[in-house]
């Protein structure tokens, strides 16, 4: 039997090209968080989640804290904040929360991330790679040629994008978009843009690479403030990276189910309410233990079933079985995910 260390007390699955991985990585070295990483591949199947954990959710990262999964990047964020946020001294939900929350989600992680997304035409992307990101997101094209034929369209509306930061940032004269500190929405912004600054390469003078070693000139560039912000950014980061300590699929998974089994106390505080609209609306029963599916309404329509086990406003909790009749506690954003029962839904 593997002990749970220190580290593994947030387990997060996923691979370094995953620019949600990546802001989670931001995340965790902003508080100075020393976490543990299990490795799974760009594209399905994985076993490490399946099978071991019986996560069928198909999207990364997934992230464990304390044995608990939090699905969707804005519900490991609200864990992490919570675990680490006064702990470390480094709230990143200190101005403006709940705005900065929805324009993460309905800005940087939709909008921005799909013009990201736009500059993927030279990437090296595989026959399987694109197979499997063509069932990801029905409907979208990953051939080179139609990707830059679609680049004015997607430069156009980065430029409107730009702006809104460039503005922002000239009204607010700060060095972060709130003032002198890292906020969630910086990190959260970074991850799509700097994805293509540094990693694609494609965002021409929009978004030019960095030199090595920094030193830019940005004043030359339609978007200075922001180049500037986003190299702030980059820096505050450079200097606080945690490097995280691996761990093997079926190792991770044992760890993750005797934390779990520590978690009972955490479901028994859990409710779901019964003026919820679904209840009302007849659509689950509003009694815990009820089957349902989760599911992202937005990309990878994968669902994950399980038992409910709470539903307020913000999230909603289920009970998923894994191996060896273990079971673990996993929570999901409430927003962009539906969530329907398995048997006698009304519809
Ligand atoms: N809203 C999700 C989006 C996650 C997402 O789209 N992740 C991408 C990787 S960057 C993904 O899962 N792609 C398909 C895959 O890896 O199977 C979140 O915040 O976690």
């Amino acid at each position: 039997m593997v002990s749970p260390q220190s580290n593994n007390r947030v387990i997060v699955y996923g691979y370094p090209a995953s620019p949600f991985y990546q802001k989670i990585t931001f995340l965790l070295d902003h508080y100075g968080v020393e976490w543990t990483l299990v490795d799974v591949p760009p594209v399905m199947p994985r076993p490490q989640l399946s099978q071991l954990l019986g996560i069928t959710y198909r999207r990364i990262p997934v992230v464990f804290v304390d044995g608990q999964a939090y699905i969707d990047t804005t519900a490991a964020s609200l864990a992490l904040e919570t675990a680490f946020g006064p702990t470390s001294k480094r709230p990143l939900l200190q101005h403006f929360p709940a705005l900065q929350m929805q324009l993460a989600v309905n800005w940087a992680e939709s909008s921005i991330f799909r013009l990201g997304a736009g500059h993927l035409y030279n990437a090296p992307l595989n026959e399987a790679f694109v197979k499997d990101r063509k069932s990801f997101m029905p409907g979208s094209s990953f051939d080179s040629e139609s990707m830059k034929a679609r680049v004015p369209f997607v430069r156009s509306q980065l430029t409107a994008n730009l702006e809104a930061i460039e503005s922002h940032l000239k009204e607010g004269g700060k060095k972060f978009l709130f003032g002198d500190e890292v906020q969630y929405l910086d990190l959260s912004l970074f991850t799509p843009l700097n994805w293509v600054q540094t990693q694609l390469r494609t965002g021409k003078d929009l978004l030019p690479a960095p030199k090595k070693g920094g030193g830019d000139d940005w004043s030359k560039f339609p978007f200075p403030r922001t180049l500037e912000w986003l190299a702030a950014v980059r820096a505050y980061l450079a200097g606080k990276k945690v490097k995280p300590v691996k761990l093997k699929p079926e190792e991770a998974a044992l760890v993750i189910l005797q934390q779990s089994s520590e978690n009972a106390e955490k479901e028994g505080q859990l409710h779901v309410k019964k003026d919820d609209p679904l209840v009302k609306a007849g659509w689950i029963s509003g009694e815990k233990g009820q089957k349902v599916s989760v599911t992202p309404v937005d990309t990878g329509r994968v669902p994950q079933e399980g038992k409910l086990v709470g539903l307020d406003s913000k999230s909603v909790t289920i009970k998923i079985e894994a191996q060896g009749g273990k079971a673990l506690l996993a929570t999901f954003p409430r927003l962009n995910f539906d969530i329907r029962a398995k048997d006698g839904a009304k519809l």
